[in-house]
């Protein structure tokens, strides 16, 4: 016989629990564990609860090839997470999304055919990523809420203060994109820096409010229009791009996209190659090293390879 037995879980008390702990130690951050499936009520009801939760997930080196499904493929709900060195093929699409959370470093992924990175929250860090034919390049999300200011759990939080630089994106549909949304708060103070498009079609196309945005020192050649790129925000000159044994564009010697990136990025530390960066560095995503190569595209070569190893 079933007894007659509710249990009445509160989400905001979790978020203010978490808020008070976060309060308690403003200098430090705060990982949230969801046990054992919520107890029962479900991980994904009870983490919603707290996307600001200090994740500190790491990802890397995984490969994806031809996956079918929602946008979301890989999609992140909390803070501090790591997302590198990932390899995405063939999946149109799907998205690497950061639904929730903030703070999040996501560089050296390579993406091709998918509908490629998706970003919601703030102060993310996107670099040293390499996209190529893909329908976007980098999907900077239009906000409908801001959970900063209270706003719903379920809200696409609007992005504040994201870097998207060291980036090189080739031959996509459209490099860089804010779609439309009835009402969208859009993104405030993105900077978009230092990267690499090369060919196809339009640069930027911005459809939502998008204030306070740094536009520097990016390379464009080859595209169709700059688009919603402010003509301060590029220089129009040939990287010297040159494909290596995998495909992927490497910068050839005399390249300008050498030693010219400008402002200040301390977060971008290593390469598409996973070569440390060294100053004044490179636009786009490779940074030109002797260093050892630890990070290249995969295959699934690669992946039978790893099976056949004893
Ligand atoms: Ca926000
Ligand atoms: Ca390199």
């Amino acid at each position: 016989m079933t007894r007659p037995i509710q249990a009445t879980i509160s989400l905001s008390a979790i978020r203010d629990n978490y808020a008070a702990a976060k309060r308690a130690a403003p200098k430090s951050r705060v990982l949230a564990i969801v046990k054992a499936n919520g107890y029962g009520h479900g991980v994904e009801r009870v983490q919603s609860a707290v996307p600001g939760a200090d994740g500190f997930g790491l990802v890397e080196h995984n490969l994806f090839v031809r996956c079918n499904g929602e946008n979301e493929l890989i999609s992140n709900k909390s803070s501090s997470n790591t997302w590198r060195y990932n390899t995405i093929l063939d999946s149109p699409g799907t998205q690497l999304t950061i639904r929730h959370g903030n703070d999040c470093l996501v560089y050296g992924n390579y993406l091709k055919g998918t509908d490629g990175i998706r970003i919601f929250g703030d102060r993310h860090q996107v670099f040293s990523n390499y996209l190529e034919n893909n329908t976007i390049g980098i999907n900077i999300g239009n906000g409908d809420g801001e959970v900063a200011d209270g706003a719903p759990l379920t809200s696409h939080d609007r992005p504040d203060d994201v870097v998207i630089a060291f980036n090189t994106l080739v031959t996509n549909i459209t490099h860089y994109v804010m779609s439309g949304r009835t009402n969208g708060l859009g993104a405030t103070n993105i900077t978009f820096a230092n990267n690499i498009l090369l060919g196809w079609g339009a640069a930027a196309s911005i459809r939502g409010p998008y204030p306070g945005a740094v536009w520097s020192g990016n390379i464009l050649w080859n595209t169709q229009r700059a688009g919603d790129m402010p003509s301060t925000g590029y220089t129009k000159e040939n990287p010297l791009l040159v494909a290596d044994e995998n495909g992927v564009y490497h910068l050839q010697p005399g390249s300008p996209a050498i030693d010219s990136a400008v402002g200040d990025f301390p977060a971008v530390t290593f390469d598409q190659d996973g070569q440390p960066r060294t100053s004044p560095l490179d636009k786009g995503a490779d940074e030109v090293s002797a260093e050892p190569v630890s990070s290249r595209i995969l295959t699934p070569d690669d992946f039978y390879r790893f099976l056949q190893t004893p």
